[in-house]
């Protein structure tokens, strides 16, 4: 089954919102599968936003993603990312569409609350870096078949 990285950045937390957050998600149908509170470094931070360097909103990213501690999560279902990366909403999240995270509780593209991966191989890069093997679980629930047919 499709994984993909969650991360609630440092306003989500600082802002009370982790739990809400994780609820939108949860309930979609997405499986947390992986789950840990996380100060990142600069050096995970440039890692994991490497793609961006050089960019004018790269020191400000990083500054901004290592402010507070956040919450990682590898959340598991079908088409996990895409569907993870539609329930957040736009990056820009003054454009998000309302029913989306980030157009229920945010309003800029730097202060958008959450990250997902953007494509399953990324996911599987980024998963790696934030978590150990032994620290991602897939297991059953009993109501797995109220969520998902066979
Ligand atoms: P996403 O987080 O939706 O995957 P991204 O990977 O393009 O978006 O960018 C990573 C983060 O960087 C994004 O959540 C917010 C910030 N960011 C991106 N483009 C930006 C811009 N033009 N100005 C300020 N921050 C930006
Ligand atoms: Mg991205």
């Amino acid at each position: 089954m499709e994984q993909t990285l969650v991360l609630i950045k440092p306003d989500g937390m600082q802002r009370g919102l982790a739990g809400t957050i994780i609820d939108r998600l949860e309930r979609r149908g997405l499986k947390i599968a992986g789950m840990k509170l996380i100060h990142m470094d600069e050096a995970l931070a440039k890692r994991h936003y490497g793609i961006h360097e050089g960019k004018p909103f790269f020191n400000d990213l990083v500054s901004y993603i290592t402010s507070s501690p956040i919450i990682a999560m590898v959340l598991e279902g079908p088409n996990a990312v895409e569907v993870t990366r539609k329930t957040m909403g736009e990056t820009n999240a003054g454009n998000a569409a309302p029913g989306t995270i980030r157009g229920d509780y945010a309003i800029t593209i730097g202060r958008n609350l959450v990250h997902g991966s953007d494509s399953p191989e990324n996911a599987v890069n980024e998963i790696n870096l934030f978590f150990k093997k032994e620290e991602v679980i897939s297991y059953g629930k009993d109501t797995d078949k109220w969520v998902i047919e066979s």
